[in-house]
């Protein structure tokens, strides 16, 4: 595909206000302004200076691993549990799930031509003028620091989001431009609703659960949400991104990417890997509710989309959420002795209010402190000495003084630069990195 090649058309100015349908993966992280599809409309597109990062919000891109094994799990893999234990294929899945909190699927049953005619008409979208109320478009910005003090950098993309449902008609909440869409999602929703089914079905074997029991987890009413993202060629790929650094917010995400071009990456070991486009796979995103659900077994995945020079991308994400009254904990069967919850219960609303409240600062970790089983403030934190031993020296300096605290105290201080917890570690006080997984999770 080749949106250069498309007949420009300016798009009428949406109004959107932010309500509960509004995809929230971005909203903690990102601000939005409403205005027409404006980078869709004008490739090539110059580089101002409100779209260029400072340097060290910048990708870093030398620094992107060359390419990644991330898992690839047919669907059509055996799928017998044998008595045993889980059958090959939750097995895979599962260790994805805990390795990555992202794979691409195979062989999920979605024609191909389905998800060539989504893309389509998604790109077409992108040109139309004609938007219901429901469709909000957004051009995302971060408030950075930069010398001259907070400022707005835009993202180098552009979005679109609206609702859609596998079982009932929702298509009056579409666009009605190109005259296909509204057939053609609806078609692509019901494929994607069926996926959903296998793929929570999958992963609550993963973690020696019923069938049922995510799906039933995150409720009858899941908040059903799809967003569309276009990346406009960008002259600097180094100086922008196309979304900024961010775990999901919601459950799982099924993301169909165009083919040939590469955008996503997510970090695995504290780097980054390029999560590059597979023929006819779609991208699984786990999200920060199962990371929760799953008691931390399984993690959310922390992925950005940066640019490139060449060519513009396009990518569609059909997210799966809890809907706001929906009480999230880490699920009763997978608590023991030897796995006390790492997180308390909440609802998904709570959840949601307080990133809101968070605004344009730590909202990540400031979330996480009430949902974590944390140490107490004067609680001391080092290697428990019978760990350690001539094989096994100290990885880790004992916090001498105020213990927890003075950790959380470091951590804040960081605010907007160093977020990380292993960096907090290294650069700040210890000689190595730490990973506390009480606290790692969050902190981003
Ligand atoms: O374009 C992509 O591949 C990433 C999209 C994404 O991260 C999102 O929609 O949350």
């Amino acid at each position: 595909m080749d949106f250069r090649k498309e007949t420009v058309r300016y798009c009428g100015h949406v109004q959107v206000l932010i309500s509960s349908l509004l995809q929230p993966e971005l909203l903690s992280y990102l601000f939005m302004e409403m205005k027409p599809f404006q980078l869709a409309n004008n490739t090539p597109l110059s580089l101002s200076p409100n779209f260029i990062l400072p340097v060290n919000k910048r990708p870093n891109l030398l620094k992107v691993l060359p390419s990644a094994s991330i898992p690839i799990i047919d669907l059509n893999d055996h799928d017998i549990d044998d008595g045993q234990g889980p059958s090959p294929l939750v097995s895979k899945i599962s260790q994805a799930c805990e390795e990555y909190g992202l794979f691409h699927i195979i062989n999920h049953g979605v024609p191909k031509e389905l998800c060539q005619k989504t893309l389509s008409v998604v790109r077409e979208q992108y040109l139309t003028k004609d938007h219901t109320k429901q469709v909000k478009v957004f051009n995302y910005y971060q408030k950075v620091q930069k010398y001259e003090g907070i400022e707005k950098v835009k993202m180098w993309s552009e979005t679109f989001s609206h609702p859609w449902h596998h079982t009932e008609d929702f298509t009056h909440l579409l666009p009605t431009n190109p005259p296909q869409y509204r057939e053609v999602f609806a078609e692509y929703a019901r494929k994607i609703g069926g996926l959903f089914d296998r793929l929570l079905s999958l992963i609550s074997r993963g973690l020696g659960l019923e069938n049922d029991c995510l799906k039933r987890r995150i409720g009858e009413r899941p908040r059903l949400n799809c967003q569309a993202n276009y990346y406009p060629p960008c002259p600097d790929p180094e100086l922008t991104i196309g979304l900024p650094e961010h775990n999901d917010l919601g459950s799982i995400a099924v993301l169909l990417q165009v083919e040939g071009v590469t955008g996503l990456q997510v970090i695995k070991d504290r780097k980054w890997l390029p999560v590059d486009p597979v023929p006819n796979a779609f991208v699984i995103n786990l999200a920060d509710q199962i990371q929760v659900l799953s008691n931390g077994k399984f993690q959310s995945v922390r992925h950005r989309a940066v640019t490139n020079k060449l060519l513009p991308r396009l990518s569609l994400g059909m997210f799966y959420n809890p809907n706001y009254d929906t009480v999230i904990g880490p699920i009763e069967d997978l608590i023991d002795e030897e796995h006390p919850p790492k997180y308390r219960k909440y609802s998904f609303k709570e959840y949601m209010e307080e990133f809101y409240r968070q605004e344009g600062k730590r909202r990540l970790p400031r979330l996480s402190l009430p949902m974590f089983y944390t140490p107490n403030n004067d609680t001391g934190i080092g290697p428990i000495e019978d760990l350690i031993n001539e094989g096994h020296p100290p990885m880790y300096q004992k916090i001498q003084n105020n213990s927890y605290k003075e950790l959380m105290d470091k951590l804040y201080r960081q605010q907007g630069a160093r977020r990380r917890v292993e960096e907090a570690f290294e650069l700040q006080h210890y000689e190595c990195g730490l990973h506390l997984p009480c606290i790692g999770a969050f902190f981003f």
